[in-house]
């Protein structure tokens, strides 16, 4: 009989390998991230926003971010396992040049007014608050013709399609691209509970581009006058696509949430990975066992089946996003509220 490490050597040689070495390895019980809970805090990433705006133009960089990096994955240019993340600068009179790919993109608007980002044709003017979606493979821009710096949180799928080696890229021949509509085009076609008489809308992300935060924040503000929060998620609402009621993204899922000074949630986790941006007010947030202290403008990470709390100091409306859209698609999806599994008897 051959003996284990040499059946091991042989098959090695051959490119294979005994599943029972592994198995345990690879079929989890339940889910392991690689990503740990981390904070990146709005007063450590502007000075080196600022930095970088000395250092390299919009042009030069053909996107000006910083990559907010998981401490437990560097050099993995990912925030949590199945996500990317970053902060993205535009100063006035710059150009962020045409391109498209096979990655989705959400931006969303941390500082500045006025500058926009151009998708398929119309711009979005951008404000403080506003969730905007660059579906995969829309030609996209960006530009400030403003006399300020304008900052947004960038959120895109880029793990997600490399998993499944699906990427392309392309520059476009122009800085930026014509524009064919007026901005607001696309709210005013699908923004506002109506939706243009027998179009067939076949693309997989929202038809409505922009989210402005203003009637977010009054949508939001209305509900918590009208009932009690969620135990676990306090105001929490789903960004949708007005064509399918679905998610706004095939692959991320985007939400806004408002929490009433005082709110403490219960405990949840879901497999979804997901990241914060606080836009107003502070609180705390217990990331499995780990407390962050958070206020505007800071992002964290909540790695997949992390169990969170969260305490709100003041009002606070607190953005996310995860990859619960895609894990919904392949049947991945589960989540425990209040140490219940949702969903399932
Ligand atoms: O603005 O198109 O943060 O293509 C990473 C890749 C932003 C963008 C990122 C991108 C973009």
């Amino acid at each position: 009989m051959v003996k284990p490490e040499e059946f091991r050597a042989a098959l090695s040689e051959k490119s294979m390998r005994p599943l029972w070495d592994v198995m345990s390895n690879i079929v989890l019980p339940e889910p392991a991230p690689v990503a740990i809970p981390a904070i990146w805090e709005f007063s450590d990433v502007a000075p080196l926003l600022e930095e970088a705006g000395r250092l390299i133009s919009a042009e030069e960089a053909e996107r000006r971010v910083l990559v907010l990096e998981n401490p437990a994955m560097q050099g993995e240019v990912r925030i949590v396992d199945s996500l990317y993340a970053g902060m993205q600068l535009i100063l006035p009179g710059e150009t962020a040049p045409a391109h498209r790919h096979s990655q989705s993109a959400l931006r969303f608007v941390v500082e500045g007014e006025g500058a926009f980002t151009s998708v398929d044709g119309e711009r979005a003017i951008m404000k403080p608050g506003d969730f905007i979606v660059t579906a995969n493979w829309r030609w996209h821009d960006h530009g400030n013709e403003t006399d300020a710096p304008m900052i947004w949180l960038d959120g895109l799928d880029i793990p997600i399609v490399d998993a499944f080696k699906a990427t392309f890229a392309q520059r476009h021949t122009e800085m930026r691209q014509e524009t064919s509509r007026p901005s607001g085009y696309s709210e005013w076609r699908h923004g506002s509970g109506l939706s243009p008489v027998d179009e067939q809308w076949d693309d997989l992300s929202s038809p409505q581009f922009h989210y402005p935060f203003a009637r977010v924040r009054e949508a939001l503000t209305g509900l918590a006058d009208s009932g009690a929060p969620d135990p676990c998620h306090g105001y929490r609402m789903r960004y949708t696509n007005p064509s399918t009621g679905g998610w706004a993204m095939p692959t991320i899922a985007a939400y806004m949430t408002y929490f009433q000074s005082g709110f403490s949630s219960k405990p949840y986790r879901s497999t979804e990975s997901r990241v914060c941006i606080a836009v107003e007010g502070e609180g705390k947030v217990c990331l499995g066992g780990q407390s962050f202290v958070w206020g505007p403008k800071d992002v964290f990470a909540i790695p997949a089946w992390t169990e969170f709390l969260m305490e709100a100091e003041t009002d606070a409306f607190v953005f996310s996003f995860s990859d619960r859209a895609a894990q919904e698609k392949l049947g991945f999806f589960r989540q425990v509220a209040e140490n219940r599994e949702v969903g399932v008897s």
